[in-house]
């Protein structure tokens, strides 16, 4: 049975990924972080399995790192913590650069200072933001970089020290240079999941509009749980290899945010340019044909923003045997609407008892 580290295991891709590496027969360990709300959403189906762990550890403290590769001694580390989200690097410039760039540094070293090096495989969660102003399109493992935010920067750094330390000390790490991956689980401040989310919610009624900022962006958007997969796949190689994990096909936040609510029965017109651009309903329920649901603020502008991810996956395609077109866009759309839409239903129901309630403590039918 081998043995897995997950860092970031109660994110997005390390709920995915340890629901994998358990199918495939792992001992399962993942680093968690202490939080003042302790219900971890994406992992609580897995705690107290017997062969999942979980141990407390911080990419930003070296000796909490140091005490859990050390105790567990895994076969395997899968590198995914992060702060993760691209504007809000511009806010915490300096704990993204930490975390991203000096984070990956110490989980090397841990592996090396408890004599690792040599047994232990080490995956390093990599980005198609790396690309950033992109200097080719569409981008494969030898496209120049050229990071445009401080979340890109300091990945740029764990990018480059993981090179450093498979050529310094031959040890079997890799980057995965995945391109936007996103699923039921996305966390609900990324685009995608914004536009799902207030899909569902427009559609029963429980929100009015929706804010996005540059609806021409465009990106490589693939299922999450088909990209963790490939994960596993890069540290089977027979050789540390860097690949670009992408699905080759590119759309616009606007398409994406036409058919997420195309398919809750919501047919959108954009109308207008830049912040004057609007989504207009132009066929659906009687009460918001004509409304405006979508408009652009410029609060969701980033100082620079990365507008053309295109990755080319076929080094992926024909070293790893990973299927690019598994899932393919439409049906993207359709998991990620069809999970918010039975969200928003729970949470309606749950609005409703609540309502009842109070109408019934409050006439005294209930004490
Ligand atoms: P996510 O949902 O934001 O998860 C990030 C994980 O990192 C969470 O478990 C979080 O813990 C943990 N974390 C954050 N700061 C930490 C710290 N200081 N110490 C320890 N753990 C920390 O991200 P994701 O979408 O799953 O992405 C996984 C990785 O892939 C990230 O490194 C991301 O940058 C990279 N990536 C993602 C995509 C994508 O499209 N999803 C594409 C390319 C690369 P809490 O739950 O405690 O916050
Ligand atoms: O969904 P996003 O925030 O994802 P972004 O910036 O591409 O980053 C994600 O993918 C990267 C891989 O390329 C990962 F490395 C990273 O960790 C993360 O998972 O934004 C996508 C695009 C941007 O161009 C943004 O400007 O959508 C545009 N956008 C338009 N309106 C918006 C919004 N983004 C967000 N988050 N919120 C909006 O309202």
């Amino acid at each position: 049975m081998k043995t897995a580290l997950i860092t970031g295991i109660t994110g997005q891709d390390g709920s995915f990924l340890a629901e994998f590496l358990l199918g495939k027969g792992y001992e399962v360990h993942g680093t968690i972080r202490r939080s003042s709300v302790d219900y971890r959403e994406r992992i609580a189906h897995l705690e107290g399995k017997p062969h999942f762990h979980l141990h407390y550890a911080d990419l930003g403290d070296s000796m909490s790192i140091m005490q859990v590769v050390s105790k567990v001694r895994p076969d395997e580390i899968y590198n995914l913590a992060a702060q993760s989200h691209v504007q809000v690097s511009f806010d915490s410039p300096e704990f993204t650069a930490d975390v991203d760039a000096t984070g990956v540094l110490r989980v090397l070293e841990a592996v090396r200072l408890c004599g690792l090096a040599k047994t232990c495989r080490i995956y390093q969660a990599s980005t198609s933001e790396l690309y950033g102003k992109v200097e080719e399109v569409p981008q494969n493992e030898n496209t120049p970089f050229h990071p445009y935010s401080p979340y890109a920067v300091a990945k740029l750094y764990g990018y480059w020290i993981v090179k450093e330390y498979r050529e310094a000390y031959d040890m079997f790490c890799c980057s995965g240079i995945l391109f936007n991956h996103e699923s039921e689980r996305r966390g609900e401040t990324f685009v995608t999941r914004k536009i799902t989310l207030a899909a569902a919610r427009i559609a029963q009624g429980k929100q009015e509009k929706l804010y996005l900022g540059n609806l021409s962006s465009l990106r490589d958007w693939g299922y999450a749980k088909d990209y963790v997969e490939c994960m596993w796949l890069i540290l089977q190689h027979k050789t540390p290899e860097d690949f670009v994990i992408a699905t080759g096909v590119q759309h616009s936040v606007r398409e994406f945010c036409y058919l997420a609510f195309k398919h809750v029965g919501i047919e959108l017109e954009f109308k207008g340019e830049g912040e004057d651009e609007k989504g207009v309903c132009v066929s659906g329920p009687d009460g918001l044909i004509g409304k405006t649901l979508v408009e652009v603020s410029p609060d969701f502008y980033r100082p620079t923003d990365v507008v053309n991810l295109w990755g080319d996956p076929t080094k992926a395609k024909a070293e790893l045997g990973w299927d690019p077109a598994k899932t393919s866009f439409e049906q993207l759309v359709k998991i990620m609407v069809d999970a918010d839409m039975a969200k928003v239903a729970v949470e309606k129901a749950g609005d409703q008892i609540r309502t009842n309630l109070a109408e019934y403590l409050e006439k005294g039918i209930v004490k």
